[in-house]
């Protein structure tokens, strides 16, 4: 049986991996080096004091905490230009209809981010309204693939782990789901979601029966 939905935000409801990788490029060409979209992949499901290490071994460059601390602000604050200019046309296909089928079925909704943007994200997307419990990179201290962010989000709306669905973009996001005891829906290519109960494309045609793993 099926209770919650529980989403990730980047790379599920809408494409922010985009912004995130002209920011991080951006920074990355100022410190003089380049940054690719391969690269970009590396930090999707990651945070982003851990994406900016990880951009930081890319390119061979060490700096103490407060400078660091400083260059992750920049880039937010780069990443921010992009996203307050968002609309809800960039709600990826699909989305807002399952939602829809979601509530019509009594399911409930919760949101499961790494990012501390999500709210800002979801007002943009005017989607905040769809969820009925939200948890966020601002409640929590261990990443994905750590289960903490989805047990939160089946705990603020009384469920169990058993009880959730989690849908999700990153190969630390599955695993997440399922060091939480929760099933979980890939949404992508099986080469890299292979864990997960399902994996699929996108929303576009997902129906509850396919949902019965
Ligand atoms: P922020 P998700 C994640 O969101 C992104 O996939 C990841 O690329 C990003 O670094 C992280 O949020 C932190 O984002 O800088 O906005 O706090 O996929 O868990 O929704
Ligand atoms: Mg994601």
């Amino acid at each position: 049986k099926i209770s919650a939905c529980i989403f990730d935000l980047d790379g599920v409801v809408v494409d922010t991996a985009k912004y995130h990788y002209i920011a991080w490029r951006s920074l990355a060409n100022e410190l003089g080096f380049d940054f690719t979209k391969e690269d970009n992949e590396r930090l999707k499901g990651v945070s982003r004091m851990t994406s900016l290490d990880i951009l930081l071994e890319i390119g061979n460059v060490e700096l103490d905490e407060k400078t660091k601390l400083q260059l992750a602000e920049k880039k937010n604050k780069n990443y921010l230009e992009y996203i307050l200019k968002m609309t809800p046309d960039e709600i990826l296909p699909g989305v807002k209809d399952f939602f829809k089928v979601l509530k019509s079925e009594g399911i409930k909704i919760a949101l499961g981010s790494a990012s501390k943007n999500a709210m800002t994200i979801l007002k943009q997307l005017q989607l905040t309204d769809y969820f009925d419990a939200i948890v966020d990179g601002t409640h929590v201290s261990k990443a994905k693939p750590d289960p903490e962010v989805f047990l939160k989000g089946a705990e603020l709306l009384g469920f169990s782990p058993a009880e959730c669905i989690v849908f999700e973009d990153a190969e630390a996001g599955v695993e997440a789901a399922l060091n939480g005891k929760m099933r979980c829906v890939g949404i992508g290519s099986p080469e890299v979601l292979g864990k997960a109960n399902l994996v699929v494309p996108g929303f576009v045609g997902l129906t509850m029966a396919q949902l019965d793993f």
